[in-house]
């Protein structure tokens, strides 16, 4: 209780920030994206890490008014750095199945992208298998016109969920992220560099771009690289950096 009180004090109290990781293209090594990453300082316990409220959030439907604010303050911050002079990049944010429910989600990025000026094909919405796999005529015609809006679409943690692969048919998403429990082995476990080689193939044969996420070591990103992943993401890159550090990041990379 004491957790929820908190959180709904924390939008208006300007309590919560967000990280960018940055979203690398392993052929050229160019910055192609950034994901945003919530975090919440909390007064008296500093940075606090979505693993520990997002749960929360989503029981007790903060998680639509914060998510609100994630979409309006990437989108915001994005346009910022290309108004700086910095290359663009895109933008990705997370979305929760309960945001998808509670219904509004294309006003509300509709309204982010408008406020910021941000070019639609600047955001990118990271979509769970959850989401997905609720295969309804509802959930359908919502990503249908988020796609009409212009935005790109990716499949978060692709392969962790119940991977029924029906749903790549039927949504038309633009890129699949490899979570990362197949990334962190993939030299010393077979059956993860399987899965990888695998998820790749398919991902060429349906025109869907690839992201491996957790990469933590300079041979695991050449292996992907090898295997054909198109981009990754992890601490071998960089960690979730403050705003002002990411900008520094892309300074320095460019
Ligand atoms: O950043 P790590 O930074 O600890 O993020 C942990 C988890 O929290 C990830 O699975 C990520 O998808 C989720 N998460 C981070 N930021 C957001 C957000 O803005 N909205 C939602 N719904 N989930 C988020
Ligand atoms: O949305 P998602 O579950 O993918 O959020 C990404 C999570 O992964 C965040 O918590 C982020 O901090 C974390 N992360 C990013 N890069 C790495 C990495 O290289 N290794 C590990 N273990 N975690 C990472
Ligand atoms: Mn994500
Ligand atoms: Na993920």
């Amino acid at each position: 209780l004491r957790l929820r009180n908190g959180l709904r004090q924390a939008i208006d109290r300007g309590e919560f920030v967000l990280h960018y990781q940055p979203q690398i293209d392993l052929a050229s090594g160019a910055v192609t994206g950034v994901e945003a990453l919530l975090r919440w300082q909390r007064p008296g316990e500093g940075l606090v890490m979505p693993g520990r409220f997002i749960a929360q959030a989503e029981e007790s439907g903060l998680i639509v008014p914060i998510g609100e604010w994630v979409l309006a303050e990437a989108c915001r911050q994005a346009m910022a750095w290309r108004l700086e002079g910095l290359a663009p990049v895109t933008v990705a944010v997370n979305l929760s199945a309960a945001q998808f429910a509670r219904g509004g989600v294309e006003a509300v990025v509709q309204r982010a992208l408008r406020d910021s000026g941000l070019p639609p094909d600047g955001l990118e919405l990271e979509l769970t298998e959850s989401i997905l796999l609720n295969n309804t005529e509802q959930v359908l015609a919502v990503v249908q016109r988020l796609k009409g809006l212009g935005v790109r679409l990716s499949v978060d943690d692709f392969g962790t969920g119940y991977s029924s692969l029906s749903y790549l048919k039927r949504f038309a998403v633009d890129k699949l992220k490899i979570d990362r429990s197949f990334v962190a082995d993939l030299l010393t476990d077979a059956d993860d560099g399987a899965i990888v080689r695998a998820i790749v193939q398919m991902a060429q044969g349906l025109e869907l771009g690839t992201i491996a996420e957790g990469v933590e070591s300079e041979s695991v990103a050449h292996r992907l690289a090898e295997l054909g992943c198109r981009e990754a993401q992890g601490y071998w890159f960089a960690r979730p950096l403050p705003a002002a550090d990411l900008a520094a990041f892309l300074r320095q990379r460019a």
